[in-house]
C-alpha cells in the first residue's frame, strides 16, 4: 500500500512544477513576480496534501491511470489553498497564522492575497484543461472529473458553506442543522470532490461512485468535528494556526453545539461510517481505512 507520505511527496513535486515561476522582472505572458511569489508562499507552505493524496489513492484503488490523476489532484490542492487564503482575510476569519507561518495577507498585503487566491483558483482549471488536451481519448472522463471539482468547490459546494458560515458568524442563523450544512459544504465538498473526481477518471459505475462519495462525505464530517475538537485541545505549534480562536469569536462549531465530548463522538461515528462506506473495495481500500482511523480519535 502506498502511504500518505509518499502520495504527499509526489504532489509536492508536481505542485512546484505546475505553479507559475517567479521571474526576476515583469514579462509579457508570465505571471508577475509578486503574484507568483504570493501563490508559491501559500501553496508550498507544507500542507498535509490530504485531498490530492485521496484522489491519487482512489485512482490507484480503482486501477486507473496515475499520470492522468496528477493534474486534478494538484488542482484540488490549489483550490483548497485559495480557500484558506481567502478564509484568513480580515473580511472573513481574520487570521494571522496558517500552516505555521504568517498568513498570505500578512506577508503580502490584503489586495495581493486576494489575487493570490484568485490566481490559484484560476490556475487550477488551467492546469486541468491543459492535461485534458494531452489525452483527447479520455476527454469525457477528464471533463467529468473537472465537473466534480468545480461543483464541489463552487456555489452549491464549498463557497455555499462559507457563505452560511459568515451568516452564522453574524448571528443571522444558528442551530444543529446549520452546523451540519456548513461542515458538509465548507469542509466536506472538497473531500467528496477528491473521491468523485477519481471515480469519474476511472469510469466508475453508480455503486462505486456511491461508495466513493459516501466515504468523502463522512470523512469530511469526521475531519471538521475533529478539527473543532482540536481547536480547544491543541497548541498553535501543533496546529500551525491559532487554537481557541473559534470559541473566542463565538463561532458555530461542533464543540459549541455538542460540547467537546459530543464533537469527539461525532468524529468517531463519522470515521466508522466512512470506513463502512468504502468496505466494498476490500483490501484495496487499506489506505482509506487507515486514513479515517487516524483522524477518528482526537
Ligand atoms: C473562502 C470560499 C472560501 C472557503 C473557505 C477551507 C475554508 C472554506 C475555510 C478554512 C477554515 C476551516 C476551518 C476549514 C475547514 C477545513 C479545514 C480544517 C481546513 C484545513 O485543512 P487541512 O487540515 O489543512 O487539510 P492543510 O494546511 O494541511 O492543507
Amino acid at each position: 500500500m502506498t502511504d500518505l507520505k509518499t502520495y504527499a511527496a509526489r504532489v509536492e513535486a508536481a505542485l512546484d512544477r505546475l505553479l507559475p515561476e517567479t521571474h526576476a522582472a515583469f514579462q509579457a505572458g508570465q505571471a508577475p513576480r509578486l503574484l507568483s511569489a504570493a501563490m508559491r508562499y501559500s501553496l508550498l507552505a507544507g500542507g498535509k496534501r490530504l485531498r490530492p493524496s485521496m484522489l491519487l489513492a482512489a485512482v490507484d484503488m480503482l486501477g486507473g491511470d496515475a499520470d492522468m490523476a496528477m493534474a486534478p489532484a494538484c488542482a484540488l490542492e490549489m483550490i483548497h489553498t485559495y480557500s484558506l487564503i481567502h478564509d484568513d482575510l480580515p473580511g472573513m476569519d481574520d487570521d494571522d497564522l496558517r500552516r505555521g507561518r504568517p498568513t498570505c495577507h500578512v506577508a503580502f498585503g490584503e489586495g495581493q492575497a486576494i489575487l493570490a487566491g484568485d490566481g490559484l483558483l484560476t490556475h487550477a482549471f488551467e492546469v486541468m484543461l491543459r492535461q485534458a488536451l494531452v489525452r483527447p481519448a479520455a476527454l469525457n472522463r477528464q471533463v467529468a472529473a473537472m465537473l466534480e471539482i468545480a461543483r464541489g468547490a463552487g456555489v452549491a459546494g464549498m463557497v455555499a458553506g462559507q457563505c452560511l458560515d459568515l451568516q452564522a458568524d453574524r448571528g443571522e442563523m444558528a442551530g444543529e442543522d446549520l452546523l451540519q450544512y456548513i461542515h458538509r459544504h465548507k469542509t466536506g465538498c472538497l473531500f467528496v470532490a477528491a473521491m468523485a473526481a477519481a471515480g469519474r477518471l476511472c469510469g466508475a459505475d453508480d455503486a462505486d461512485m456511491a461508495a466513493l462519495t459516501g466515504y468523502g462525505r463522512h470523512f469530511g464530517l469526521m475531519f471538521q468535528a475533529a478539527d473543532d475538537a482540536m481547536d480547544v485541545t491543541l497548541t498553535a505549534e501543533q496546529m500551525g494556526k491559532h487554537p481557541g480562536k473559534d470559541a473566542a469569536d463565538g463561532k458555530l462549531t461542533a464543540v459549541s453545539v455538542w460540547g467537546l465530548r459530543g464533537a469527539r463522538d461525532a468524529a468517531a461515528r463519522h470515521g466508522a461510517a466512512a470506513i463502512d462506506a468504502i468496505a466494498r473495495f476490500g483490501d484495496r481500500a487499506a489506505f482509506f481505512v487507515e486514513l479515517a482511523g487516524r483522524h477518528q480519535a482526537v
